[in-house]
């Protein structure tokens, strides 16, 4: 299974709803708050190259934010569903 990880701030509601949306989908994730940690602050913003909270790594892969990850999650099933059940014209 792919290594979730998620940079962190605990006064952030995008890391909450963030957090939330990865539990709704049963995806184990491992946190990482840097609310008091400038040094964890400090890689996040290295390794993303952004600078708010919440950022989301896939396997080392920086995937960005909430909004980034709702929007890829998204795009992910409308491909899913277009792969598995192709249009049919109705009759
Ligand atoms: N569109 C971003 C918004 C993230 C955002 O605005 N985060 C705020 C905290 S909730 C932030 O990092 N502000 C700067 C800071 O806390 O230093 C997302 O969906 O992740």
């Amino acid at each position: 299974m792919a290594r979730v990880v998620i940079y962190t701030t605990s006064y952030c509601p995008y890391c909450t709803g963030a957090k939330a949306f990865l539990r709704a989908k049963k995806v184990q994730f491992e946190e990482i708050d840097v609310t008091d940690d400038p040094a964890k602050r400090a890689e996040m913003e290295r390794l993303s190259q952004r600078w708010t909270v919440p950022q989301i790594f896939i396997d080392g892969q920086p995937i960005g934010g909430y909004d980034d990850m709702r929007e890829l999650e998204s795009k992910w099933t409308t491909r899913s569903v277009a792969r598995s059940r192709p249009l049919t014209r109705r009759r």
